[in-house]
């Protein structure tokens, strides 16, 4: 931490994972902060991963929405205001309550949730309001409420803890729930827990893993099915409080062991693993949720810890991990369209009355709104006519996204609110709202253990920008509805969301906050985390470890589970892709690509694939893939490795428009959902494959903005500027127009050129310092980059011209270790040169891992391929 910080330490929680850890940030005069784990916090106990421990480079003004704007003008709040409450109110006037929609998000705070799910379905009387968590844990919802009659998590953290055996299925939480991978990882050394690890592809997570299983995709169900019929040869359940039981056994006992795609003996390691551990914890995520049968995989994985009577006791239970910072505040404020707010249900008479009541509203949906897909499918045929996004950016993130991006450019009325300025999603906006963004904002988030924290404001709102919570009740007020929505603070929303979940508690709801229905603007600044219900019926701890569900019988129930693969591969998209998410950036990375810090892990957009595959495609390593589906196109970095399986190449979700135009991977996904959640299936697009017919390979660094004009390029940020990776189908004929027009520098470069190996190097420097630099082959451009990076702005970068730029240095390579800078290639060499055969050790040479230890799974690899 900072000690020449002057203020103190203010209490808030990280906004990226949904592990939720607490963050003590410090504010310095500058606009900035310093970030440190909050010791206190009980899901961090003071640890960050990388992500969170860069908070502070993340938070400045850089590519801020700052005023709202009106078809690309500046204009004033009032006057936006009043066009949004304007236009909404008419299109509902003339075409009813269902001609309009909002697109909503996991990643908005508790209060702004509750106001938006208000509004739309109370106020305008449409459930026509869907989020982002539709893509992510919708499934997981699902499968609760079939299996417990609610959207309940039973377990808690600590039961990674007390558990014996965890298995991580289709979850890397060593990348994306880093902090709980950390508590996982010391556990397992504290005590021995054994970790099973239930992905096709070999991931940062499988370090810990006793056993990998690197299943066919798609075949968890059959995996589970297996398990849960030699759960019954081999145990005596007791199946008192269980409904389904008969069913879902006779269901799972047509499992044919081959669909998992899995060798005998590994099968059986983990059968009796899981038979003689009682203390078992099944993690999972997005590699069960986003899947057409996504719902029944959910449900799958639950039986076995109901027949085996393993849930909600210390150590057991089943665990959905939320993705988002308040994926699980979404859910209980009722966000998705199928939901009414306190885990109430919108098909229930008696409960929509209840919140009718508790709201004297005007009217109320009756009818489960549009979930996402389908949301964009109407406002593609125009059946929405008024759609208002906050808080994501759907024209990268959802699937078939050129036909959704098409769909919101049609659209007669369009409000996004962000808070940064340029994204693929506000380029389309009739309207945009500046958001006050984390720092800024003040307000609650529920993490995946249904822990309560606050976020709390550290920094002055930039610009013109205010919190989402508050322009939703301005819209709200103008629409007509002021009394409604007047509250002056998060804490009156809070409060009366907790006031709320009485009345939803009183109806038998699990979701119960009413301790905090009284609250004060004071105590909701002084709130500590807590775990949810709060009520005088129940405070915190785990559910239904009793064996007492939310059924009207009281019963759990078990699901048969027939498997579902996805739609088979074909001979013109002979390749299933699986996608995901890489350790250092957060989704469309427009906070995380701030950070060149954070940028610089994984620069590009990239194609793990087997080497078979590559082989047979002609692919070299580091050369350019294009690859296809019947929804689009991509191109993409190869990246040859037998981390996956041949046949199921896997790509990161990050890139845009903004970043890497032709990297943006779901526009090949195609907008396939399961039946039951509503949620795409993100991790089985079918793709084809074959080499990028590159004319020349280009490297860029600029201290100012880059703007290439080719078939391919990935921009990053630099600590003194931009870097961008180039290639084309046609060389440009004048590389040196071309190169100043990239930069927007007239200035005369120095040019080195090879054209017996079609090399040309240009460097342009202004007051003896480097301005700009081009590299440009007829393959993969070999320059060291940290090595040209370093030299950008610098007063010997012309150097970089002779010779081969850093030749004789070593070239950081990919970084490792984010907190230190320190790169793949320094630590192959430290471990060659001094002999390092550990993990410890080269923490004690380099200081590699030692702070945040989110890359220690990735040491761990680097000692392993140099010890081979
Ligand atoms: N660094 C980082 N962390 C994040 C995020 C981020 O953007 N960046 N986002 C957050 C969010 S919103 C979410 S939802 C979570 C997601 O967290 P995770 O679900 O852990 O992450 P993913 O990489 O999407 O997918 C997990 C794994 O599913 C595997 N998989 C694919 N198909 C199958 C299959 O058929 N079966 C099985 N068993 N596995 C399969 C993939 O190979 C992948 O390794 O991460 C959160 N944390
Ligand atoms: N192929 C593929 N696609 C996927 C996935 C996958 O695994 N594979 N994962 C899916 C999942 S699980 C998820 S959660 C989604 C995520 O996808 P998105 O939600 O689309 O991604 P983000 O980049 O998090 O978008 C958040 C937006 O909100 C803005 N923002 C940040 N804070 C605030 C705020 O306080 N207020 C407002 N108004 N705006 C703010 C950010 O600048 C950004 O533009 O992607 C999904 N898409
Ligand atoms: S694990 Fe990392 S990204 Fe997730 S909440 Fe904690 S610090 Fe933030
Ligand atoms: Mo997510």
């Amino acid at each position: 931490m900072n000690m020449q910080a002057s203020r103190p330490a203010i209490r808030t929680t990280c906004p990226y994972c949904g592990t939720g850890c607490g963050v003590l940030a410090t504010p310095d005069r500058a606009g900035g902060m310093a970030i440190a784990g909050d010791p206190d916090h009980p899901a961090n106990f003071g640890r960050l991963c990388v992500k969170g421990s860069a908070l502070g480079e993340t938070v400045g003004l850089k590519g801020r929405l700052l005023t709202p704007r009106i078809h690309g003008r500046n204009a004033s709040w009032d006057q936006a205001l009043d066009l949004v409450a304007r236009r909404f109110s008419e299109t509902i006037a003339e075409h009813g309550p269902d001609s309009v929609g909002f697109y909503v998000s996991g990643q908005l705070l508790t209060e702004d949730y509750y106001a938006a799910n208000k509004l739309m379905k109370g106020f305008i009387g449409s459930a026509n309001i869907d989020t982002n968590s539709r893509l992510c844990m919708a499934s997981s919802v699902a499968g609760h409420r079939r299996a417990f009659g609610t959207d309940t998590v039973p377990g808690l953290y600590e039961d990674l803890e007390e558990a014996d055996l965890v298995v991580l299925v289709g979850s890397n939480l060593a990348w994306c729930h880093p902090v709980l991978y950390q508590r996982l990882a010391a556990a397992r050394q504290a005590r021995g827990t054994r970790v099973v690890v239930v992905d096709p592809r070999r991931t940062a997570s499988c370090d810990i893993a006793d056993l990998h299983l690197a299943l066919s995709p798609g075949s968890d169900a059959a995996l589970f099915n297996l398990l849960l019929s030699e759960i019954i040869r081999k145990t005596d359940c007791s199946t008192d409080n269980i409904e389904g039981f008969e069913d879902a056994v006779q269901a799972a006992q047509q499992v044919n062991p081959a669909a998992t795609g899995l060798p005998h003996s590994d099968l059986q390691q983990f059968l009796n693993m899981w038979l003689q551990t009682t203390k078992t914890v099944t993690i999972y995520s997005q590699g069960i949720n986003q899947s057409d049968s996504g719902t029944d995989k959910v449900n799958a994985i639950i039986n076995c810890h109901l027949a085996t009577g393993r849930i909600g006791r210390p150590g057991m239970g089943p665990f959905s991990v939320t993705g988002q910072p308040n994926a699980m505040g979404g859910r209980e404020v009722g966000g998705l369209a199928n939901m009414l707010a306190c885990h109430l249900d919108i098909e229930n008479p008696a409960h929509r009355d209840a919140v009718q009541g508790f709201w004297a509203s005007p009217r109320m949906a009756d009818r489960p709104g549009l979930k996402a897909v389908e949301m964009f499918r109407a406002v593609e045929d125009r059946r929405i006519k008024a759609l208002w996004i906050i808080c994501t950016n759907p024209a990268v993130s959802m699937p078939e996204a050129d036909r959704v991006a098409r769909a919101i450019a049609g659209c007669d009325f369009v409000v996004v609110s962000d808070m940064i300025a340029q994204t693929d999603t506000t380029r389309l906006a009739h309207v945009l709202l500046p958001a006050t963004g984390w720092g800024e904002k003040d307000g609650t988030v529920t993490n995946s253990e249904r822990r309560i924290s606050r976020q709390r404001r550290v920094l002055a709102p930039a610009g013109q920008a205010r919190d989402d919570w508050r322009i939703i009740a301005d819209v709200a007020a103008r629409m007509g509805w002021a009394e409604a929505f007047a509250w002056d603070s998060p804490a009156q929303v809070f409060a009366e969301h907790a006031a709320l979940s009485g009345v939803a508690g009183a109806l038998g709801s699990d979701f119960d906050i009413s301790d905090l229905a009284g609250i004060s603007d004071g105590e909701y600044d002084r709130l500590e985390p807590f775990l949810w219900p709060q009520s005088p019926r129940k405070r915190g701890g785990r559910f239904f470890g009793d064996g007492r569900f939310h059924t009207p019988s009281g019963k759990a129930r078990m699901i048969a589970v027939t498997p579902r693969t996805p739609p088979p591969v074909s001979r013109e998209y002979p390749f299933r892709l699986n996608t995901g998410r890489v350790r250092d950036h957060w989704h469309t990375m427009t906070r995380t690509g701030l950070s060149p810090r954070l940028s610089r892990h994984l620069a590009e957009p990239y194609l793990e694939l087997h080497p078979k595959d590559a082989a047979r495609l002609g692919l070299q390593p580091a050369s350019l893939a294009q690859v296809s589906s019947p929804h689009g196109r991509a191109i993409l970095r190869v990246l040859v490795t037998d981390r996956v399986a041949p046949g199921h190449p896997f790509a990161p979700m990050h890139w845009t428009s903004e970043t890497a135009p032709s990297g943006r991977i779901d526009t090949l996904v195609a907008g396939l959902t399961d039946p039951v959640s509503g949620q795409p299936a993100l991790k089985s697009g079918v793709v084809a494959i074959r080499p990028f017919a590159a004319a020349f390979y280009g490297f860029a660094v600029s201290t100012r903005a880059i703007r290439p004009d080719c078939s391919y390029w990935a921009r990053a940020a630099l600590p003194a500027g931009h870097q961008a990776e180039l290639a084309g189908e046609a060389q440009p004929g004048d590389w040196i127009a071309a190169a100043q027009a990239m930069f927007g520098l007239d200035l005369e470069p120095l040019v080195m050129r090879d054209d017996s190996r079609g090399l040309i190097r240009m460097a342009f420097v202004e007051d003896q310092r480097l301005q700009a630099a081009l590299f440009v082959a007829p393959g993969p451009v070999a320059v060291a980059r940290s090595h040209v990076a370093a030299a950008l702005a610098s007063t010997e970068g012309a150097d970089i011209l002779a010779g081969r730029p850093g030749e004789g240095r070593v070239d950081e390579g990919a970084l490792v270790c984010a907190c230190l800078g320190i790169g793949a290639n320094r630590i192959l060499r430290s471990i060659a040169d001094s002999k390092l055969t550990s993990v410890e050790q080269i923490g004690a040479t380099l200081g590699a891992g030692t702070n945040c230890g989110s890359c220690r799974s990735e040491l761990k690899a680097l000692l392993a391929t140099a010890m081979t």
